[in-house]
């Protein structure tokens, strides 16, 4: 990449990918890039992106779209899919990835799958032989595939102390074979959670990218060498070469971490990485979110946002012919208005939007289900990333078909433990509008208010950190989104909208249609990037 980023120049806004877009991974085959980012409990899982200039992306289809590929039954929020990379090599695209069952139950682990077309239909996954999380892979010019991931380290010299490790691939048996080599324990002695490894040929030898002091404030990219790619790798003494956490808690972006480097077709480079967007230094209601970073080749080490040193508001880009506009964000184009049912945006915990719900009519019709929000099992919840600090979300629920107990709202998610709804309740004598709050765990309900006819509207209104749910012009309950963001709450999880209906633990009857559901940023002066 030529010439240094300017703070403010004009080009490819980040983040690229806004809302829960965490630690992505990239590759290019011929004009196209294609990227994967982590769903954890979301499905379908894994969306897969397409760009031909890394401003504008489409969702091609997803890694994890058929019912049954990898069970998700019991899977807590933020467990689930971990950390993706996808590859192309030996004529095919490849994807690793961790299922990660927190609760240890069996049935999780990394795996491979792989497919001719990135849109899909991927193949069925295919176990990896190894702990930890994070995989990657990396193909010689010889045709070897090399595995690699990370790993708690069994006896660890301080805490969260984690290990890369690295083995051949063997396509033909579709089993890791050889030795197994460790190779890596972060660039800082005392550091945590040396992870998100990617081992890249660089012509002489490879280069290890990962990243370092957690996926939080702390985060880092640190980078090592090696002849061989089974080592000695050694650390480049500039590590590590991107964080922001020298910058103390102040407005903007934090955590930056997890890079995957890609080289353009002019032969420039550029890595993809996550960050926060934190409007006090602390909290990020947005959760992780995928941005852009330039990358120069200096003395055989990458250089990350040459010139600047942190992760530029926008990425100068001389091969974009046209910067997204004003109104529009990514992946899809999409702007302000209606979310039709057919949008890739929807996803559910642990089942696909198709199993939880069934579009008639242009618009979703969603059997109540007996688990509630608090239950680690397929829910009906069928929902869509924040992707604006500020946003106005119009939701109209036809509850005609609701039966007597069951009811259906409009909700932010964190997890099982922490969420807010609205949510109306259909009695013997007729429906009520009331709020329930679930804060670490502890449920608390609102005073109920009688409401009248079938199609009743939900508003939410997100103002940075204050979210406000009203009704009929009355706002019924307030969240606070320091309360419900991941630093608060722990996970690994931006913050989810969308509707729900429960029978709470009795068998179900009715359902609930979702008459409309209109996703609306509201743009505020003054508040610079952060506002974007
Ligand atoms: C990801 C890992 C991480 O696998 O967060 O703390 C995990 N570290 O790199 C989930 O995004």
């Amino acid at each position: 990449m030529s010439g240094i980023p300017k703070p403010h120049a004009i080009g490819i806004p980040n983040p690229v990918l806004p809302g829960c877009h965490p630690d992505p991974s990239i590759c290019r085959v011929g004009d196209w890039y294609y990227l994967v980012t982590s769903t954890f409990e979301y499905l379908p899982g894994l969306p897969v992106l397409r760009s031909r200039d890394l401003a504008h992306w489409e969702t091609i289809g997803h890694v994890i779209d058929r019912a049954g590929m990898l069970d998700f039954d019991g899977i807590g929020s933020s467990g689930g899919l971990y950390a993706p990379t996808i590859r192309h090599g030996l004529g095919l695209f490849w994807v690793v990835c961790t299922l990660v069952r927190r609760d240890g139950s069996t049935g999780g682990g990394n795996f491979l799958v792989t497919s001719a077309d990135p849109a899909g239909p991927w193949s069925d996954p295919i176990p990896l032989d190894a702990d930890g999380i994070d995989p990657s892979l990396a193909f010689d010019d010889d045709g070897r595939v090399w595995m690699h991931g990370t790993r708690l380290v069994a006896d660890p010299e301080w805490p969260q102390q984690t290990e890369v490790w690295v083995r051949e691939y063997s396509p033909v048996e579709q089993r890791l074979i050889g030795d197994e080599h460790v190779i890596w324990t972060g660039a800082v002695r005392g550091a945590v959670w040396a992870e998100g490894p990617h081992l890249y040929r660089t012509g002489d030898g490879w280069m290890l990218v990962a990243a370092e002091g957690g996926t939080e404030f702390h985060h880092a990219v640190s980078v090592a060498r090696a002849a061989e790619i089974t080592g000695p790798y050694e650390s480049n003494r500039a590590n590590p070469v991107l964080t922001h956490r020298q910058l103390g808690r102040r407005p903007g972006v934090i955590g930056v971490g997890h890079a995957d480097l890609v080289q353009a077709p002019d032969g420039s480079w550029l890595a993809v990485l996550l960050g926060m967007r934190a409007d006090d230094g602390i909290h990020y209601p947005l959760g992780r979110e995928t941005f852009l970073c330039p990358v120069d080749w200096q003395d055989g080490w990458p250089v990350f946002a040459p010139g600047e040193g942190l992760v530029p508001d926008a990425v100068p880009a001389p091969w974009v012919d046209r910067i997204p506009d004003a109104g529009i964000w990514q992946p899809d184009d999409r702007r302000a208005g209606d979310i039709p049912p057919a949008d890739p945006r929807w996803t559910s915990p642990r089942a696909l939007p198709t199993e939880i719900a069934r579009i008639d009519g242009g618009a979703w019709r969603m059997p109540v289900r007996a688990a509630t929000l608090k239950d680690a099992t397929a829910v009906a919840f069928l929902g869509f990333r924040q992707q604006h600090p500020d946003l106005d979300v119009h939701c109209v629920l036809d509850v005609a078909d609701l039966a007597v107990g069951e009811s259906a709202g409009l909700v932010v998610r964190q997890s099982e433990s922490d969420h807010v709804l609205l949510q109306v309740t259909r009695h013997e004598d007729g429906c009520a509008i009331g709020a329930v709050r679930v804060a670490a765990g502890i449920r608390e309900a609102g005073p109920e208010t009688p409401v009248a006819g079938d199609e009743i509207e939900l508003v939410l209104r997100v103002r940075g950190f204050e979210y406000l749910f009203e009704h009929a012009g009355r706002t019924v309950v307030t969240a606070d989104g320091r309360e419900l963001d991941a630093a608060a709450t722990g996970g690994f999880l931006g913050l989810w909208i969308g509707a729900h209906a429960t029978s709470h633990g009795a068998r179900p009857h009715g359902e609930v249609r979702i008459a409309r559901m209109a996703y609306e940023p509201v743009t505020r002066t003054g508040i610079g990037s952060l506002g974007r």
